[in-house]
């Protein structure tokens, strides 16, 4: 958990002029208070359109699997694309492609129905149907963005997995979805280096002995660095091939409000990933509304840009869905931050003249790292709204956000949510919130949250931390988890009983009460805003023909918010033979390669320690709270509990490496 800074806090009133042109109202918390699923049914109508209106909001009979706006049909791609043509939006850019290389393209509202319509066509000719799950498996690149609402547009939901997942953990959540086609490029540039992605691809689907082959037919790949790449006949199709020669129309059938839209993996607390999947028009509706009154977007005179990978759920939600089914124009950056020079973001926010910047506490920290002199050399002026979302801002970090790039005056919205919420839930509204640095504040209009203690009562003591919980259904929320049931009601709604969504998040209050996201209670990680599971990191050290056993940890780290720390214990062999040679440092760069082999760069440990003995409790459970001690160069805490309380010594005595 991040330690407690909420007490005495300035905070910062809303801007009278700000407020007098703000999407969001001090109203809309009455009238969702009052009726919360009439002032939804209001948020769907108005912000979308509808083949078919509905007939009821909402239909909870079944708890906790939610229909909303039941009977209503629409088509998640025309709401996105079509209809803001057919408003007389054509010339209005959708899209400002930045490529990593400094190549440009500008992509207005009638260009993204035309690519979105010829990618249709492609992948119906590929045989994708309404149902059929697609992967995509692309870098930033607006293919990536014709694809999934290609997708959308064909009712065949897709799974993004994000481009720095490695071969073993990209097919298990093709198996998992059973994907028909794969969508990927060449390469992805990197850095400015171009890197193969293909490549990956090509091992997820090699066959495996002992196991099924996987259930793709085809492979769509773009040409986006030129990479050399492997070709399977009759499996691999280029884009260009594929793509280019088609009709630049296709007529977007309404799917009913339920239709699945997409399933997106995020980590839980065992190893295996969940496939949280989302529906058509609750996940709409809310993803609309907030980007309207979060991030108050005004479509005709905004430059829009969230920095997030569209293979998380906020670049689903806040790159794709959101800002298009509001006609919004918006930055699409490929490249990393520091590509060519440490200034690239504030250069493309004066080259566009952005006025909404959306991004992640760990960026605002590497930023602040970098220095104030680097933003300052750039103008600035046109941000008017701030945005943060992945993990708890800390108040420095708000403070330096809010002078640096905000130029003292842009409200900052810490936006709270999850891949399961879909949409934006605890967050101010700007122009309306008196904001407080460091707290995503309140529940928006139309979401209720509370806290509960370990008995599941409401908190009562102001100096108490509990467990975040939602109280009733939102629209956005996540329909369950990829062909599991039981697991999505004994993840979510078991914890406090049926009534309420355990988020997994710890909270508190402040004496204002504002609530203060205190991190994750459970074993998953946040680093740099990614959700990574401290099991699956273990298995995949298990793995690992020297290890015996591995715990994982997430440090406190100051850029990152936490850092994988791994202790492990070797195989006797393994152990003798690292002691005989002296080669502790070459075997943690080892083992930590390994995890990027099987899981993806991000999930590196920071450090690997090599241990005699793991501190467990009688019972066998790993105690992870003593490493994290060890592992934030702590005193270790009461190990009262420990099986055997000499172990912690021997860990601290015997950390052969660190890397
Ligand atoms: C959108 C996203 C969800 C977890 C969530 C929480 C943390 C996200 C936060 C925040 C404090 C915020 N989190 N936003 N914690 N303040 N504004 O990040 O989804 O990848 O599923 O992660 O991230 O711990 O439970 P996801």
């Amino acid at each position: 958990m991040v330690t407690d800074e909420s007490t005495a806090q300035e905070t910062y009133a809303p801007d009278p002029q700000f407020a007098e042109q703000a999407n969001g109202t001090a109203q809309m918390y009455a009238a969702a208070e009052a009726d919360p699923e009439e002032f939804w049914a209001q948020q769907a109508r108005d912000r979308i359109t509808w083949s078919t209106d509905f007939d009821q909001t909402l239909d909870w009979s079944n708890a906790p699997f939610a229909k909303w706006f039941v009977g209503g049909e629409l088509n998640v791609a025309h709401n996105c694309v079509d209809r803001h043509v057919e408003a007389g939006n054509g010339d209005r850019v959708a899209i400002h492609f930045e490529g990593d290389q400094g190549d440009t393209r500008t992509i207005t509202y009638a260009d993204l129905q035309k690519e979105v319509s010829k990618t249709a066509n492609a992948l119906a000719s590929l045989g994708v149907a309404k149902g059929d799950r697609v992967a995509i498996y692309m870098p930033m690149i607006p293919e990536t963005i014709f694809t999934m609402l290609a997708c959308a547009r064909l009712g065949a939901p897709h799974s993004v997995i994000f481009g720095g997942f490695a071969a073993d953990a990209l097919r298990t959540r093709i198996i998992d979805a059973d994907a028909k086609v794969v969508v990927t490029t060449d390469g992805q540039w990197r850095r400015g280096k171009p890197a193969p992605l293909k490549a990956t691809v090509d091992a997820a689907l090699a066959p495996k002995d002992g196991e099924p082959d996987t259930p793709v037919e085809t492979v769509l790949v773009v040409n986006r660095t030129g990479t050399d790449v492997e070709w399977v006949e009759g499996r691999d199709q280029w884009w260009s091939d594929v793509v280019d020669s088609q009709s630049e129309e296709h007529t977007a059938e309404p799917m009913d409000s339920e239709h699945p839209l997409f399933i997106l993996y995020t980590s839980g607390t065992t190893g295996k990933p969940k496939g949280i999947f989302h529906t058509s028009g609750g996940y709409l509706t809310q993803c609309a509304y907030t980007n309207a009154v979060v991030h108050d977007v005004h479509p005709d005179t905004d430059v829009y840009w969230c920095t997030a990978d569209v293979g998380w759920v906020t670049g689903h939600s806040y790159m794709v869905y959101g800002p298009l089914a509001n006609g919004a124009t918006q930055v699409v950056y490929e490249g990393t931050p520091d590509t060519p020079h440490q200034g690239r973001w504030w250069e493309i926010v004066q080259k566009y003249g952005v006025t909404i910047l959306y991004t992640a506490p760990t960026a605002i920290r590497t930023f602040m790292k970098w220095g104030d002199d680097i933003p300052a050399k750039y103008d600035l002026s046109s941000i008017r709204v701030l945005g943060s979302v992945g993990e708890p801002i800390n108040p420095e970090a708000w403070r330096w956000y809010r002078e640096h790039i905000g130029g003292g005056t842009a409200p900052i919205v810490d936006t709270w949510w999850q891949t399961e919420t879909g949409a934006i839930m605890i967050s101010p509204l700007p122009g309306v919130t008196e904001l407080e640095p460091g707290s995503a504040q309140k529940p928006i209009p139309g979401i209720s949250a509370e806290i509960l203690d370990d008995e599941g009562q409401p908190l009562t003591d102001p100096e108490a931390v509990g467990y975040l919980v939602l109280t009733k259904p939102w629209p956005a929320m996540l329909r369950g988890i990829w062909g599991d049931e039981e697991r999505y009601k004994e993840t979510y709604w078991s914890r406090f009983g049926d009534k309420y969504y355990f988020a997994g998040d710890g909270a508190k209050y402040d004496d204002k009460g504002n609530i203060w996201l205190l991190g994750r209670v459970d074993d998953v990680m946040n680093v740099s805003g990614h959700r990574l599971s401290t099991a699956e990191i273990e298995s995949a050290l298990v793995s690992h023909p020297k290890v015996a056993e591995a715990a994982v940890v997430g440090a406190a780290d100051e850029t990152t918010g936490q850092a994988v720390c791994a202790f492990v214990i070797l195989r006797e062999d393994a152990k003798k033979e690292a002691d005989e040679k002296g080669e502790g440092d070459d075997l943690v760069q080892e083992l930590r390669n390994h995890v990027g082999q099987e899981i993806g760069p991000i999930a590196k440990p920071r450090q690997v320690m090599i241990v005699p003995e793991l501190p467990k409790t009688r019972s066998g459970k790993i105690m992870r709270r003593l490493l994290k001690d060890v592992a934030e160069n702590r005193e270790v805490g009461d190990v009262t509990t420990l099986a055997d309380d000499s172990v912690m010594n021997l860990i601290k005595d015997g950390m052969t490496a660190d890397s």
